[in-house]
């Protein structure tokens, strides 16, 4: 789909949106079924890129306190507790413009330790070169988190130490070496509605289309750039969703950073406009999450079912 075709779709009213992204979700999924990511941050802090958002940038008074990489059985312990809990995958994520090879076989263990536990995996690391994505594969790797976050067009507003573009040639790394690719963006950066279809123009328009789609919305970072960035409306929110749902219909469409300011209701409704999948567990990278009892009851008031 175009990006004047998605944003087509955005201008429809609200309920025809809603009724033609559901009927999408319906044909290619059962759209009771819920899957279940739990996120840890491997490594805090300390990032030298420069993306307007991110607590972890070395560039902003607001960064995160720095951590250095966590050890494989600090990793086992967190990935179990979240299969104890109920997560399908375990995301490891790392505050990297792009990992040292040094760094890369530590991470490769963590996976494969991961692995072992019966869990799928990911990380999200930052740009790759040759030969680092086959590592990951043949270490038990199923899924590489690298979003294209926002229209390239907006991207030279938010970062400036690298391209979108370097983004793009890290996912033809990933996909090439047989992973699977999670790749999404964040919503309420400033940007416009034809950014946000022009975002999803661009994922929709890799072949094949990513297995996962995160969609954020900011977490405004006090000490970050994009602190004070103006709120969108929800209903904003939930169209970018229904878009998304509508323009990939078979991919899982994550609702992502956000949920803990979400009101059930809000949730719900993201649900019933296609997204399929959330990231689960008391904490994302560096903020909180929505907690997995509220999710636990939210699911079993509305019917939904872990996959
Ligand atoms: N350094 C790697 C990279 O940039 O790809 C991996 C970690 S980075 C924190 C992973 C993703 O988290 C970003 O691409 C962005 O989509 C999301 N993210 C980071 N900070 C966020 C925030 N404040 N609100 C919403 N999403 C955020
Ligand atoms: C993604 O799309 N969202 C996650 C994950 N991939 C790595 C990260 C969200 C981070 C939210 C802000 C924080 O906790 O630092
Ligand atoms: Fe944050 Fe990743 Fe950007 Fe580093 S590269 S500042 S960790 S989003």
């Amino acid at each position: 789909m175009s990006t004047a075709e998605i944003e087509a779709l955005f201008e429809l009213p609200l309920m025809d949106l809603l009724f033609r992204a559901h009927s999408v979700h319906r044909a290619n999924f059962n759209p009771n079924d819920i899957q279940r990511s739990a996120l840890l941050s491997v490594k805090t802090g300390g990032c030298g890129e420069n993306c307007g958002y991110c607590s972890q940038s070395a560039h902003h008074e607001g960064e995160t306190k720095r951590e250095a990489l966590l050890s494989v059985d600090e990793v086992v312990a967190a990935a179990s507790a979240a299969k104890e809990q109920g997560a399908s995958r375990f995301c490891m994520g790392a505050a990297w413009r792009s990992p040292k090879d040094k760094d890369l076989e530590k991470v490769a263990e963590m996976v494969s330790a991961v692995k072992a536990l019966g869990l799928e995996t990911c990380v999200t690391l930052g740009m790759l070169k040759e030969g680092q994505a086959e590592a990951l594969k043949e270490a038990g790797l199923d899924y590489y988190n690298h979003n294209l976050d926002t229209s390239a067009e907006h991207y030279i507003k938010i970062v400036s130490t690298h391209q979108q573009s370097d983004r793009v040639e890290t996912l033809g790394r990933v996909r090439g070496a047989g992973l699977k690719v999670c790749s999404g963006g964040i919503v309420g950066m400033g940007e416009s509605r034809r950014d946000r279809a022009a975002l999803l123009a661009q994922l929709a328009a890799m072949a094949p289309q990513p297995e996962s789609v995160p969609i954020n919305h900011l977490q405004p970072i006090p000490g970050t750039p994009l602190a004070d960035a103006p709120a969108i409306d929800v209903f904003e929110f939930v169209r970018t969703i229904a878009a998304a749902r509508i323009a990939m219909p078979k991919s899982f469409v994550r609702l992502s950073a956000g949920r803990q300011g979400m009101s059930d209701e809000l949730q719900a409704m993201c649900f019933f406009a296609g997204a399929n999948s959330i990231f689960y567990g008391e904490r994302l990278l560096t903020t909180d999450n929505a907690d997995a009892e509220r999710d636990q009851a939210l699911f079993a008031r509305i019917g939904l079912s872990a996959i």
